[in-house]
């Protein structure tokens, strides 16, 4: 970071999210600006953005139209209480969501964030089975190595344990994680071993009852524990088992929605459609606050009961369906429709994985995994220090104008879905030097 910057920006009170704070700001790390597929550090140092921030700008960075739209909202109508009042761009929003959801998840609820998202959908669940009268389906299925969020119900049901051991939790049982690089390491998209792994759901049924099983709820392709693809058959399984046993499978989409796989949603790529999908990062290509949770129709309508007074869903926040958010995201669907970008991916992804595959035999790389425009590079740790190697990778990576995302020693890539092949090739031309330097 430049001396004025340095100088002149007190780093104190800021207690950054899941940053280790001190070591940050001991030797900051800025981005300043950002247009299409760069950031520019507050020197002027163009850094291309190999994640789309956090998962979240597929269009790119700087999108006018975008900025336009919530300009013109924010001077039309800056805010409008959604409890009890409506106003006509979330309605306009949520038909044209539902147009795009797989078959059936036409009832759309407004949030603010993935995480939000997600214990929304956690109590659609309860609230659905409530309304028919079984109400004693409490109990929620997780998977080992999902993140679903910060929320106490996301943490419940993620497994990523450090997101886990401090706090108290909803009860929650987790299937096994799919990650299993003895059979499937290098595999080119949804690898061959691991369908049954889904199985592992009639060990719960048999364990708890099925009547007391509300929800599965896992990532079509899990992000933050390092993209790892589904089984070839393992969403079809768990349909099939959900289906049987009368329990919900609720598809947590944040990362995979808006393109990302290839499809507007990870459901439609794979063809296997879930009872609720929740989205949120690239509903506004990430340039304002918003989720969405996708629900089922008669899910939704078996919770429309009682006399019309009644407040069916006792949920909401201040902000769902903010109007400027909503703006942004027609603006962004917008783009995403002219541009073509919720297949794009697809378009790109053989492209995408011959480029990172070949990438299998640089130093301290284990495994490789791919899905769309999503990928991961998996290192060997070093001796004792999980995480340590990838770090650095970061580090010596953003020095050399690239921006990557690390969880533990596997790099993780999502780039937007305006990425030209180019831009792919110098993406992991970089990638490579910085591999091939690294200790
Ligand atoms: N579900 C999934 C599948 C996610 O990926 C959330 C829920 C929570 O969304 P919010 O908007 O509350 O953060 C996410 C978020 C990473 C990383 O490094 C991933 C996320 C967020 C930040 C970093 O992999 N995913
Ligand atoms: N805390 C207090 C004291 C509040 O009044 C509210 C909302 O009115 C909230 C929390 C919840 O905030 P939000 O609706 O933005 O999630």
């Amino acid at each position: 970071m430049n001396a004025i910057l340095r100088n002149t920006l007190d780093l104190d009170a800021w207690w950054m999210p899941f940053t280790a704070n001190r070591q940050f700001k001991a030797a900051p790390r800025m981005l300043a600006s950002a247009s299409g597929m760069f950031y520019r550090t507050p020197e002027g140092e163009p850094v291309m953005d190999g994640v789309s921030g956090l998962w979240c700008v597929n269009a790119g960075h700087g999108r006018p139209e975008i900025a336009e739209a919530v300009g013109r909202q924010l001077l039309e109508l800056d805010y409008a209480p959604g409890f009890q009042m409506g106003h006509p761009l979330g309605f306009t929003l949520a038909t044209r969501l539902a147009a795009i959801a797989p078959e059936g998840l036409d009832r759309i609820f407004f949030t603010n964030s993935g995480s939000e998202s997600v214990d929304t959908a956690l109590k659609i669940a309860i609230a659905y089975h409530r309304a028919r009268g079984e109400g004693q389906r409490t109990r929620f299925v997780g998977r080992e190595k999902g993140y679903h969020g910060v929320g106490f119900g996301g943490i419940s049901v993620g497994g990523l344990v450090n997101n886990r051991r401090l706090f108290p939790q909803l009860p929650a049982d987790h299937l096994p994680h799919t990650h299993l690089p003895d059979v499937n390491a290098f595999s080119r998209g949804q690898p061959e071993h691991g369908v049954d792994l889904a199985d592992e759901l009639e060990r719960l049924v048999a364990l708890h009852g099925a009547e007391t099983l509300a929800a599965v709820i896992v990532e079509p392709v899990a992000g933050s524990a390092g993209v790892l693809p589904p089984p070839v058959g393992y969403l079809e399984r768990l349909r099939a088992l959900c289906t049987q046993y009368g329990i919900l499978l609720i598809f947590d989409e944040v990362i995979t929605g808006f393109g990302r796989t290839g499809a507007p949603f990870a459901a439609l790529r794979f063809g296997v459609t879930p009872d609720v999908m929740t989205t949120a990062k690239g509903i506004t290509n990430g340039s304002l606050p918003m989720g969405a949770v996708f629900v089922r129709r008669d899910l939704h309508d078996a919770v429309m009961k009682g006399p019309p007074e009644t407040i069916e869903f006792f949920h909401g926040y201040t902000y769902s369906g903010h109007p400027v958010a909503c703006a942004a995201a027609l603006a962004t669907l917008d783009v995403y429709e002219r541009e073509g970008l919720l297949t794009r991916a697809l378009e790109l992804e053989s492209y995408w994985a011959d480029r990172l595959h070949a990438l299998r035999d640089a130093p301290h790389v284990i495994d490789i995994r791919n899905l769309g425009l999503m990928g991961a590079i998996e290192l060997k740790s070093r001796p004792g220090a999980l995480g340590a190697r990838a770090y650095a990778a970061m580090v010596a990576a953003l020095k050399q104008g690239l921006l990557i995302r690390i969880t533990g020693d596997t790099i993780a890539l999502s780039p937007p879905l305006i990425i030209k092949t180019s831009e792919i090739d110098e993406l992991f031309g970089t990638l490579k030097r910085v591999l091939e330097d690294l200790n």
